[in-house]
């Protein structure tokens, strides 16, 4: 006997639960559950989906195409400030950030710091991942790495080019969906395919000039054998947390937030109160220097995104 479809009572399928793979504005590159990639259409302008949202799918007969008719509710999301001062989303769903820098190119730590930072206003979990761990660390960036591991950051050492350290990075981000971030030509994409078999995202050269060359254009998603997933991200010069995102008093550094409780004024800035217990610490060296510019630098930058747009402060 012929099993009765949809087709024949009139009705149509239910929609599909689905995986932002690769979003590219209007449409995006979605997994059914079935593990089918299709491409997929908003149905209505209103509809804005990133890499890891969860959208609910249907099977446009009529013009023979998938359109994503909703988008779920969202257990994280990471936003960016652009240059106008507006919030970004980046990416949806993530639970792990993995902030990935090398000896090469020249890291920026005032870039991981931000990163970090978006993390922790965000409530969801980081890890700094100091890749090409086959190259010379300088004993400066190792200072570095330890004044953040005093914060109480997690770091792990790897490298994508010898394969060390990465059975140890596979097994903290099992479960987990995690994104890699940081500066073109840390080797983001490298890790993926250690992590992803069979995957062919581009690697790219370094440049002479230590750059990196901004070989990923797309930030996309992948399922991590065994559970999880990785999102691999385009390289980045800059990235500013959304301003209304971060936490007033302690814009997301988790040894300022410790210090904060002591400061004699609830609403301390941290910059000329007196009596501030930051700036005590700081002082006796339980808070690093370069941590605390770090601080003063966002709170700077906060200050203009707020005033570019006012209302951005959720
Ligand atoms: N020595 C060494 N080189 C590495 C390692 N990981 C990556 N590289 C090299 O670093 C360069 C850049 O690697 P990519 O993986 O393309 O870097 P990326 O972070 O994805 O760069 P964007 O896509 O531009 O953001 C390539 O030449 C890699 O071969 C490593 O662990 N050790
Ligand atoms: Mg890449
Ligand atoms: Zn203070």
């Amino acid at each position: 006997m012929k099993k009765t479809t949809a087709a024949d009572t009139g009705s149509a399928p239910p929609p599909l639960a689905a995986q932002v793979l690769v979003s590219h504005g209007a449409s995006a590159r979605v997994r059914l559950g079935d593990g089918e990639e299709v491409l997929a259409r908003a149905a209505g302008r209103g509809l804005q989906f990133v890499c890891g949202d969860q959208v609910l799918c249907a099977r446009d007969a009529q013009h023979g195409q998938w359109q994503i008719r909703q988008v779920g509710a969202r257990r994280s999301a990471l936003y960016r400030s652009n240059a106008r001062g507006g919030a970004e989303l980046v990416a949806a769903n993530l639970t792990l950030l993995v902030v990935v820098l090398a000896p090469r190119p020249e890291p920026d730590l005032f870039l991981v710091d931000r990163y970090l930072a978006a993390a922790v206003s965000t409530g969801i979990s980081s890890l700094l991942l100091a890749n090409k761990a086959d190259q010379q660390f300088t004993p400066e960036l190792r200072t570095e790495l330890a004044a953040l591991a005093a914060t109480g950051c997690e770091i792990l050492e790897c490298s994508a080019a010898t394969g060390a350290g990465v059975a140890a990075l596979r097994a903290r981000m099992h479960a987990e969906t995690s994104m890699l971030v940081g500066q073109s030509g840390v080797g983001k994409s490298s890790l993926l395919r250690e992590l992803v078999p069979g995957c062919e995202a581009l690697v790219g050269e370094l440049l002479k000039s230590e750059e990196g060359r901004h070989t990923t254009s797309t930030a996309q998603l992948y399922a991590l054998p065994g559970g999880g997933a990785l999102i691999d991200s385009p390289g980045v010069r800059d990235f500013a947390p959304a301003a209304g995102a971060l936490d007033e008093r302690t814009l997301g550094f988790s040894e300022i937030a410790r210090h904060a409780q002591h400061c004699r004024f609830a609403d301390c800035a941290h910059l000329q109160e007196p009596a501030c217990a930051v700036r005590a610490a700081v002082a006796d060296g339980s808070i690093s220097a370069r941590r605390y510019e770090s601080y003063r630098r966002l709170r700077r930058l906060r200050a203009e995104l707020l005033e570019r747009v006012p209302y951005a402060r959720r």
